[in-house]
């Protein structure tokens, strides 16, 4: 089991949570967000099958209900070390003003470098409704 977390800057209190996930790998592995939700923000991946596949979990949507840091975690049932490249995009309206990030994570979980295994999505709006 290798375990990496990732800070969600721009993420506050008050703000709508949207987790998404795939994988194209023969590891299983849980994606979540830890911090002050609403809810618990999960996604599993339970078989060992290398084609394309969503993620499982039923709830994708959270609130962020306090002030503590929000982090990404990773757990992947590998050997060898994760190698995650993670970007973010701040969501500006025409006057600059910031109303969200949105993060993607392409994680690599073994060595042929294709960064494919995990592809994780998190869009954050400070604006609900
Ligand atoms: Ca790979």
């Amino acid at each position: 089991m290798r375990i990496r977390e990732f800070d969600l800057e721009h993420v506050q209190k008050g703000d709508v949570l949207f987790l998404s996930a795939c994988s194209q790998c023969a590891s299983t592995g849980t994606i979540s967000i830890e911090g002050p939700l609403d809810r618990s923000l999960v996604l599993r991946k339970t078989v060992k099958d290398s084609e394309p596949l969503p993620l499982d979990g039923d709830l994708r949507t959270a609130v962020v209900t306090g002030d503590g840091p929000i982090r990404l975690k990773a757990e992947i049932e590998v050997d060898c070390d994760l190698k995650v490249i993670k970007s973010g995009v701040l969501i500006a309206d025409r006057d600059g003003k910031e109303q969200g990030i949105h993060f993607a994570f392409d994680i690599e979980d073994g060595s042929d470098n294709d960064f494919n295994d995990y592809w994780v999505n998190v869009a954050c709006w400070h604006h609900r409704g």
